[in-house]
């Protein structure tokens, strides 16, 4: 163990291969009090399918660095590997993890201005998805300027921008300052649309209300063509989510979800950002829902790339979504 080093000898288009619980703490060099502690409990293990569960917020982490030289780290890119067949053994992963079948799944994060909550949030995100075996990318979406903020939009983007990028068949919605707590919460799709932040702190590991769609969802791409992706319509704070639970029941589909154990939460706690007032419009937009959803959504969708960084651990996209 030593000084983690200013670059991680590695750089893939996705992350599967260079990321073990071991390097994990270089992904952030830095003042290991910025970063949220981190424990496992044994509790439940033995009933664990993909890794060690639960987190637990009330101990600080041992932020040992890895070394730079890593046998696991390996300027390899994964995509190419997988599409020809060759599965290079890396020490330390098991085999299984580079047999066909992995699901495709993108994260897609929208985002202004919330770099300690991204940070925070892809020390616990980028491990647990490793653990859960899956084949993804992390995109996140920036609106840019200083106009009124819109989730949705930016979620429809990141879902047109992500399908350009890799052929994913899932798709995980994720508010950039939701840290999972449990290994269990898959983060992949289900036979319908999934509702994931079921138990957040900050409601009290309560839904706040039966209906809720906010926080983390997970939709497979048939999902969200189906019911015409998000509404591009919801400016500032509020409602979009609540279009998009009425856009899957209008279509027929009902929810899913895990229990309110695995479906737990913690929330960075943050004040109210600037031009992201309550929506007045939206108990009216919400009352129009059935009439709007085929007419404005991923079929309607225009916006501007500005700029695409592929960051070693996300994928950055700055976009300008036509803010009023
Ligand atoms: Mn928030």
């Amino acid at each position: 163990m030593q000084d983690c080093p200013a670059l991680f000898p590695c750089r893939i288009t996705r992350y599967l291969p260079c990321l073990s619980s071991f390097c994990l703490p270089c992904l952030f060099p830095g003042q290991p009090t910025s970063v949220l502690p981190l424990t496992t409990t044994s509790a439940s293990a033995s009933l664990v399918p993909v890794g060690s569960p639960g987190l637990d917020f009330s101990a600080r982490p041992r932020l040992r660095c890895c070394s730079s030289h890593s046998p696991s780290l390996q300027p390899i890119d994964f995509v190419r590997a997988h599409k020809n067949g060759l599965f290079p053994v890396f020490p330390g992963l098991p085999e299984y993890l580079f047999a066909r079948g992995l699901i495709k799944v993108a994260i897609i994060i929208p985002y202004r201005n919330r770099h300690e909550h991204l940070k925070h949030l892809l020390f616990y995100l980028h491990p647990m998805l490793v653990r859960q075996q899956l084949d993804y990318g992390i995109y996140v979406i920036n609106q840019d300027g200083e106009g009124v903020f819109n989730r949705a939009k930016l979620m429809n983007v990141g879902f047109a921008e992500a399908l350009k990028d890799y052929d994913y068949e899932c798709f995980v919605f994720s508010d950039v300052d939701l840290v999972p707590m449990d290994d269990r919460n898959l983060y992949r799709c289900f036979e319908s649309p999934r509702h994931l932040s079921v138990a957040i702190d900050k409601f009290n590991f309560q839904l706040p209300y039966n209906t809720y769609f906010g926080g983390v969802s997970a939709m497979s791409k048939q999902q969200f063509l189906t019911v015409n992706g998000f509404p591009n319509a919801y400016w500032g704070w509020g409602g979009e989510d609540d279009d998009m639970y009425k856009r899957i029941i209008f279509h027929g589909m009902s929810i899913s979800r895990p229990d309110h154990i695995t479906g737990k939460y913690k929330m960075i706690k943050h004040d109210r950002d600037d031009h992201n007032a309550d929506n007045p419009e939206r108990l009216d937009k919400l009352s129009h829902t059935r009439e709007t959803m085929d007419k404005d959504g991923i079929n309607t969708l225009n916006y501007t790339v500005k700029d695409i960084v592929k960051d070693r651990m996300y994928t950055f996209i700055n976009v300008d979504i036509k803010a009023p």
